[in-house]
């Protein structure tokens, strides 16, 4: 697993509390704390967002169970795993918290190896899930995103530019005479080149927020937030160009002695009509069509 360690957020209105399971634990974690339930959510909503939390139950304004029913409620915080660590140790008590949505619940007094191998066996597990959720996410050939990811991240982008009212583009490309590519030089060399492709289009953007994705055989997409027209157009250009620069070549094309690709743009402004992500999608199919009809190795929008 990761060598980096993984990290536990303590929230508990007693310090001494927090001192003792810190203890405990700083020798295998990284150790974050909070002694109020708003200050949890914060950390768990921030880019050091912990693998685990313990939460103590009876805390001021905000106790540990609305702590916890925050969490679960938030897509964000929602996969992290919540384990109660309390004087309550009514049975009612502990299935609240199961009910809502913690990993487990340890009653005080503790053992301290109980607590430890609690502990471990929920981050195990965390860490495992969130390796699972990335090779899902993930083309198995090329190592880039997978359409999945792609569709997810185009939703999450459509709902927030309705609400900002920036522009998004998409690019849409395809590799040029793929098909006579692979019949002679092999699916294997047919594979090494879309790993080298993938590879070209990936580092062409330069906004770290541009995403390129696998979305099929050897169809890419990218989406651009907060990209106009002219802006989809100039990384249009510059993809071309990354394929080209490859100079793999490709002795059977039509279009060029090296593989080329085409591409399909299509952007979503204030003034553009379409009213969904899918909508955009077949308007940068409709361009590639286009490019592709035109010739190819070209873009369109
Ligand atoms: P065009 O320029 O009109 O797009 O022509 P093309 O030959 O690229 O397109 P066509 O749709 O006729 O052929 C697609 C080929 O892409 C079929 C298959 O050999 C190849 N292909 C699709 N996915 C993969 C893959 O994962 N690995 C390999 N090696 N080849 C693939």
């Amino acid at each position: 697993m990761s060598e980096k360690k993984a990290t536990v957020l303590i929230v508990d209105d007693q310090p001494s509390n927090i001192h003792v399971l810190a203890s405990l634990l700083k020798a295998d974690y990284r150790i974050l704390t909070a002694t109020r339930g708003e200050r949890a959510l914060e950390l768990a909503r921030s880019k050091q967002a912990p693998d685990l939390i313990l939460l103590d139950i009876i805390m001021p304004d905000m106790d540990g169970y609305e702590t916890c029913r925050l969490l679960k409620e938030d897509e964000s915080t929602r996969a992290i795993p919540v384990v109660f660590v309390t004087a309550l140790d009514d049975a009612k008590d502990e299935e609240e918290g199961l009910n809502l949505g913690a990993s487990d619940y340890i009653s005080k007094p503790f053992s301290s190896a109980i607590v430890r191998a609690r502990v471990r066996n929920q981050v195990n597990l965390k860490l495992k899930t969130d390796m699972l959720e990335q090779i899902a996410l993930q083309d198995g050939l090329t190592g880039i995103p997978n359409r999945r990811y792609f569709d997810q991240k185009l939703a999450e982008e459509w709902s927030r530019l309705s609400r900002n009212g920036q522009p998004l583009s998409l690019l849409m490309i395809d590799i040029d005479q793929f098909k006579p590519y692979n019949d002679h030089y092999g699916h294997g060399a047919g594979d090494d080149c879309l790993r080298r492709v993938a590879q070209a289009l990936s580092q062409a953007p330069s906004r770290p927020v541009d995403l390129v994705a696998r979305y099929g055989g050897k169809e890419f997409m990218v989406l651009l937030p907060d990209t106009d027209k002219q802006g989809a157009g100039h990384v249009a250009e510059r993809l071309l160009e990354a394929v080209r620069a490859l100079e793999i070549p490709h002795e059977y094309s039509d279009v060029a002695s090296r593989v080329t690709i085409s591409v399909g743009a299509a952007t979503h402004d204030a003034a553009d009509e379409k009213t969904s992500a899918e909508q955009l999608k077949k308007a940068a199919d409709t361009a590639l069509y286009r490019a592709k009809t035109q010739g190819r190795n070209r873009w369109l929008h």
